[in-house]
């Protein structure tokens, strides 16, 4: 078997792919399969992986092993239809983790969210047909269906993203959907809330907040910090991602959540004391523009469909990444200095295989 995966530099992508290659996806170890479905080995165990990344400034190349047997990396870009074609022929599935992901910068400006989430997206559907692909695993956000105020969003709900990194996702969603309901390709679609763990760009609410305080500084808390957010640990994310590979159906989506909800108040408060600090190193900034107030999802489909269940308890999977931090200042301390310095550079080379 052979698996491309976009976006593979990234913070989900590369934890994705680290486990891949480490054989940790092998028999679902922590999951209870449904009866019908006894016990279905993983399909993709030790497959080739080819990583497909335009490392932008969200893209970091040390998230992958240097060099690996089954790894092999390209730089390019989900919109560059001829590289598709070159690369694609000989991949067994797809999994599309490549997008703009932080909604600030697409209040700020949305036209590059456009461009790959949207029309990179299309470009690789297609690029997929042609290449005779046999599964794609599309995966987004809980953000598309925009904000509600209490209960939780189950897969049949409507869509009103409210930011425009919500609003591309939502448009790369219908377009997946579409090139299974026309064409027949094998798409499923994951929709997941906000993730939390190590190697998350420090843009992200966590890893922001967690370093400016291990570097003493003070984190920008936006508005009240009344908004709420579910929490799930990206390695339970990525589990998800590879039972719904194996396992989803085509043309289905499914919700991966975790239950986890909390205030921005309270995760601050969280973060202050695992880091030895207090609230006078908590600056009330402006809030960010159209900022949705609450995130929820029901995840019953891929619960009693799949067999799901996340396995890290937030209590853990929070000190443990502060933790992560702590001891990897070389890795944060890195990618803050580059971002604040180097522009997205497009551009293609591949490297050779280990
Ligand atoms: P990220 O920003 O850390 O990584 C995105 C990766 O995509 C980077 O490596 C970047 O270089 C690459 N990329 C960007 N544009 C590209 C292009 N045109 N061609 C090829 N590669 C390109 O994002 P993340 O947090 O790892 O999110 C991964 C996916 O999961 C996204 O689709 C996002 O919408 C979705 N998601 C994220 C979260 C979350 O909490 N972070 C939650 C739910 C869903
Ligand atoms: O400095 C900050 N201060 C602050 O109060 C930042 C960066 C964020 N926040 C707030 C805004 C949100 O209510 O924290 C919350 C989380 O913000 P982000 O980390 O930017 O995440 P969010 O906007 O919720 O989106 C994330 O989850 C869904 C990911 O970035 C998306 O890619 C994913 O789809």
């Amino acid at each position: 078997m052979k698996i491309l995966v976009t976006g593979g530099a990234g913070f989900i992508g590369s934890h994705y792919v680290r486990t891949l290659l480490n054989d940790g996806y092998d028999g679902y170890d922590g999951y209870d399969a449904p009866e019908a479905d006894g016990g279905t080995p993983d399909a993709y165990a030790g497959a080739d992986v080819t990583v497909l990344d335009k490392l932008t400034y969200a893209g970091n190349r040390e998230n992958l092993p240097a060099a690996h047997p089954r790894l092999t990396f390209v730089r390019g870009d989900i919109c560059d239809a001829a590289l598709l074609d070159d690369l694609l022929p000989g991949h067994d599935a797809v999994v599309h983790f490549a997008a703009e992901s932080h909604v600030d910068r697409s209040v700020a400006s949305g036209a590059e969210f456009v461009r790959t989430n949207v029309l990179g997206t299309q470009t690789l559907l297609e690029a997929c047909l042609r290449a005779g692909v046999q599964r794609f695993v599309h995966v987004s956000t809980d953000e598309v269906y925009g904000s509600i105020d209490e209960g939780s969003w189950t897969e049949t709900w409507p869509l009103a993203p409210n930011s425009p990194y919500a609003a591309s996702k939502a448009s790369s969603d219908l377009v997946a959907r579409a090139y299974w309901r026309t064409h027949g390709l094998n798409v499923s679609i994951t929709r997941c809330s906000n993730n939390y763990g190590p190697y998350q760009h420090p843009e992200k609410l966590i890893p922001l907040f967690v370093t400016n305080l291990l570097e003493g500084e003070s984190v920008p808390l936006y508005g009240e910090g009344a908004n709420i957010r579910e929490w799930l640990h990206v390695d339970d994310h990525c589990r998800a991602i590879h039972l719904v590979l194996n396992r989803g159906r085509a043309g289905e989506i499914y919700n991966v959540g975790g239950g986890n909800e909390r205030t921005n108040r309270q995760i601050t408060e969280q973060l202050l004391e695992l880091t030895g600090s207090d609230w006078s190193s908590v600056r009330r900034v402006a809030d960010r523009k159209g900022h949705d107030l609450r995130y929820s999802l029901d995840e019953s489909k891929i619960r009693d469909e799949l067999g799901y269940a996340p396995r890290i308890p937030f209590e853990q999977g929070i000190a443990e990444t502060v933790a992560w931090y702590r001891d990897n200042p070389g890795w944060w301390k890195a990618v803050k200095s580059a971002s604040a310095t180097a522009p997205s550079q497009p551009a293609r080379t591949q490297e050779p295989v280990a």
